[in-house]
């Protein structure tokens, strides 16, 4: 897939977006941008400068016309426009450049801090680059290609669902359980999406999959050798100290990842496996401990958390968009430690009116008004458990916004 002086269109110019632009343009290649919002000056000026065009949303026809590719963001629901022969995709431009062992993770729950760890111990040995959804956009760590051994990609069931060609040595699922139903529709188009990290692999790549996939993968073929994880109940090696914070099954997907690149365990030593806005620990204020765990925009990933404070008090606070989820199942699974749920945002007063069958609740518009209230609420020891289980688009840009605010709010009591 070689894409030289061609015209490009460009749909949606945020991360990705840009990092494709800048790309192409070096490839010789003449863009025109779409997005549905005004651009600002910067972003305007990026685009001359490149010598691109920018057309407004309503132009869609007008930019497939006049290009002969188009490549949209990850976040962008092609699938009405969607045609073989126009539309590229980011994943499969980055594996026909990328000449180095590719690492691919994804799953609904776990993937981002099976990519940090996984690069933090890979990089005690060598040069590792690390991107994909996780922030960083692949076609950015092309130009690194020469300086760096692998490449670690976490990625999404958006950055995967029209990728051809793509084809990582590792493929890693941490697990699937529902997520953008809203764009997918079906559990069955989001796990065909999830599986494309698989179809293109040979019998010399391996796919680290766990145990309850087995039966979701049925006849799916991929030729790589297939290492199942175990349920997390497996015990590890007594030689090696794993770290205590995260899902025990990460740890054995870590493990089976070093068995393949036949790494030694100790290489985990002295890895802090704390990731930012996952379970992290905010701090303990008259008696009451805060977690941040903003990266949840799932119930499965809710539910871990929850799962992680068996003994203890927590009012939990639940946020965000449900994206086609239905979340009255966590719900109503709340364990009796959860003593109050506050809810918050667009979508609180629906949430509120699920918990209340089982809970006592409560519903705010924002997080500032949510933990006001929070404040009030809580004795000594209890846990506060910012775990929203929905996307965070109803209020923030993203999740890392959220539990910046989460944290800032905290701060200023
Ligand atoms: N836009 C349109 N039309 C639309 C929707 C969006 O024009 O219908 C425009 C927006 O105005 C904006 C741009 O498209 O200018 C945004 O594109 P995007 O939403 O695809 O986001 P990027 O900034 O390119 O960031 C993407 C990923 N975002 C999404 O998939 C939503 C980032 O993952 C990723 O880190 C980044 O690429 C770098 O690879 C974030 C995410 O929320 C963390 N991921 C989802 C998740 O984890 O659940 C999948």
């Amino acid at each position: 897939m070689d894409i030289t002086n061609k015209k490009v269109g460009i749909w949606g110019f945020g991360l990705v977006g840009k990092s494709a632009l800048n790309y192409l343009t070096k490839m010789n290649n003449t863009c025109q941008i779409l997005d549905n919002r005004p651009l600002t000056p910067d972003e305007l000026n990026l685009i001359n400068h490149s010598g691109g065009t920018f057309v407004s949303q309503n132009k869609i026809d007008q930019l497939m016309r006049n290009n002969d590719y188009i490549i949209a963001s990850p976040g962008i629901d092609i699938t009405p426009y969607y045609n073989k022969e126009q539309f590229i995709c980011e994943l499969d431009i980055f594996g026909h450049q990328w000449k180095k062992p590719i690492i691919a993770i994804t799953g609904t729950v776990g993937k981002t801090t099976i990519t940090t760890i996984l690069g933090n111990i890979l990089s005690k040995k060598y040069k590792v680059a690390i991107g994909g959804n996780i922030g960083t956009p692949m076609l950015d760590l092309l130009e690194r290609q020469n300086e760096v051994d692998f490449v670690i990609l976490e990625l999404s069931s958006w950055q995967l669902e029209y990728a051809q060609h793509f084809r990582p040595f590792i493929a890693i699922i941490s697990n699937i359980f529902p997520n953008h139903l809203d764009r997918h529709k079906t559990m069955h188009h989001y796990v065909k999406a999830k599986l494309h990290i698989l179809r293109n692999q040979t019998q010399k790549d391996v796919a680290i999959l766990p145990i309850s996939l087995k039966a979701t993968l049925g006849n799916f073929n991929t030729k790589a050798k297939k290492k199942w994880i175990e349920n997390q109940t497996t015990n590890f090696s007594n030689d090696i100290k794993l770290p205590e914070e995260t899902f025990r099954q990460n740890w054995q997907i870590i493990l089976a990842t070093l068995d393949t690149l036949e790494l030694p365990y100790k290489l985990i030593e002295g890895i802090n496996p704390s990731i930012e806005h996952r379970l992290e620990y905010v701090g303990t204020f008259n008696q009451v401990t805060y977690y941040n765990d903003s990266k949840s925009t799932t119930p499965a990933s809710t539910s871990a958390a929850i799962n992680k404070f068996k003994n203890k008090n927590i009012i939990l606070i639940l946020g965000g968009l449900s994206k086609g989820i239905d979340r009255s199942s966590l719900i109503r699974q709340l364990p009796p430690n959860i003593k109050h749920v506050i809810c918050f945002g667009k979508e609180s007063k629906k949430l509120k009116m699920l918990c209340s069958q089982q809970k006592s609740a409560s519903a705010f518009d924002n997080l500032e008004q949510a933990l006001l209230f929070c404040q009030e609420l809580s004795n000594s020891n209890d846990i506060v458990l910012f775990s929203p289980s929905g996307a965070s688009f109803d209020l923030y840009k993203n999740y890392k916004k959220r539990g910046e605010h989460f944290k800032q709010v905290i701060a200023s009591f």
